[in-house]
């Protein structure tokens, strides 16, 4: 097998890319692991940055997102004292669109079969070889038979546990990592969402967030401690913890149901540089991850999805810049989206060695943002996506 890019992983990063990239003119093969249903199966994130927005819609896939979701104006944060709001459109002039990851992984897949897109699931032992040659190639097994897929370039859309990243060097990879004393224990539910947005909550007993999918699908997290397991915690324990942690108005208004999905999601700050080695670029979770506090997680692998279409774009016609310049230009972007990440982070959860100092600084931060137009401007413009 031949092609021009070889996309390993068909998450949102390798199907944007194929797509991108296919209606560029440029050939693509995504070699996915699991099933598409499992792939689709999957509940992520729910707040898609304006970037976003403009390259689904670049893609060809906005259509569907612009019907069915819900563009947010601001964002509410609360602490003992009450609840807040932060106008994203009054502070930076932009909002954010309530969208949720699966949808528009579901949007790709739609637009990919429609150009008739090679994207092999269920592949394993998929290995990369000669990455830092001019003719790099892919060895995989599907149905049981070994393949060899010859390509220009490699893209390493594989996330956290691919096989990609570690495909570069260790002598050459320099990683970078926090792990959180802490989880997110998520709920999906048919029930009408709490709040007409979302709602950030600081409390003594540990962070909640009240999200939403759309007016019939809410999303609900609560800190949890690490040892805790999904099965310690019933559908009626998660709501009366969430409850007590949301502002009174709106623990009065939470419509409660059965659970839909539930899971307990770990939280970690991480990046690996660089982000190309030879003929390989690392793309979104295969190279970053974020604590999902920000909502930038997906919204940075849609990011490094735009540099590296840009650069492939322009190598076509022998400029190489892109390429050269792509970890360097990624980074840059990852680095501004980690510090935000990390900062909500820091101001919003009880740290099991927080101290009273540490308390009162987080306090004076929810303080500014409440009384300081500029502190909110800080945090609209990143909330909202910096340019890319
Ligand atoms: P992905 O991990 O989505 O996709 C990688 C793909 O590669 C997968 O389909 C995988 O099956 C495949 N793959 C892996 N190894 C392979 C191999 N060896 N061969 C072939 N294929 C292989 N982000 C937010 O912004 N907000 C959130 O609320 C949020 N919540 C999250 C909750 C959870 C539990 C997790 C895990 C992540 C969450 N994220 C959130 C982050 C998430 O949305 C990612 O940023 C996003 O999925 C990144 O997309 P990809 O880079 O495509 O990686
Ligand atoms: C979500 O709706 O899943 C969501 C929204 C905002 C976040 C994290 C998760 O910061």
């Amino acid at each position: 097998m031949k092609t021009q890019v070889a996309i390993i992983g068909g998450g949102p990063s390798g199907l944007l890319l194929s797509q991108l990239l296919n209606r560029a003119g440029i050939a693509t093969v995504v070699l996915e692991r699991q099933t598409r249903a499992h792939v689709l199966s999957r509940i992520r994130a729910g707040v898609l940055e304006q970037g976003t927005v403009r390259m689904l819609h670049e893609a060809g896939c906005g259509a569907r997102m612009e019907k069915e979701g819900h563009p947010h104006h601001g964002c509410y944060l609360s602490t003992a004292e009450g609840r807040f709001r932060v106008d994203f459109t009054e502070a930076c002039g932009r909002e954010v669109m309530v969208y949720g990851q699966t949808e528009m992984t579901r949007d790709l897949y739609e637009a990919q079969d429609a150009i008739g897109a090679t994207i092999l699931h269920e592949v394993s032992d998929v290995v990369l070889h000669d990455v830092e040659t001019g003719n790099p190639h892919v060895t995989f097994t599907k149905d049981g038979q070994s393949h060899r897929l010859d390509c220009d370039w490699i893209a390493g859309c594989d996330g956290f546990h691919g096989v990609s990243r570690k495909t570069i060097p260790e002598t050459v990879r320099k990683e970078f990592e926090r792990v959180y004393p802490f989880g997110w224990l998520g709920i999906l539910s048919r029930t009408k969402p709490a709040a007409d947005e979302l709602v950030y909550a600081n409390h003594p007993r540990g962070f909640a967030l009240a999200s939403m999918r759309n007016d019939a699908l809410s999303r609900y997290y609560i800190q949890v401690p690490l040892t805790d397991k999904v099965e310690d915690w019933s559908d009626a324990a998660f709501w009366d913890e969430l409850r007590a942690r949301l502002p009174a108005d709106v623990a009065a208004a939470l419509e409660t149901g059965t659970s839909i999905e539930k899971s307990i999601a770990p939280l970690r700050s991480f990046v690996s540089e660089p982000m190309r080695w030879g003929r390989l670029f690392l793309v979104g979770d295969a190279a970053h991850i974020v604590p999902p506090t920000g909502a930038k997680g997906l919204n940075l692998a849609v990011s490094d999805v735009h540099y590296l279409y840009e650069a492939l774009v322009a190598a076509q016609s022998g400029d190489m810049s892109g390429v050269e310049h792509y970890s360097d230009r990624a980074l840059k972007r990852v680095w501004a989206a980690m510090r935000f990440s990390w900062w909500m982070t820091s101001i919003l959860h009880r740290f099991p060695d927080q101290s009273t100092f540490d308390q009162r600084i987080q306090e004076t931060e929810l303080h500014m943002l409440r009384d300081v137009p500029s502190a909110q401007e800080t945090m609209a413009r990143n909330y909202v996506g910096l340019p890319f």
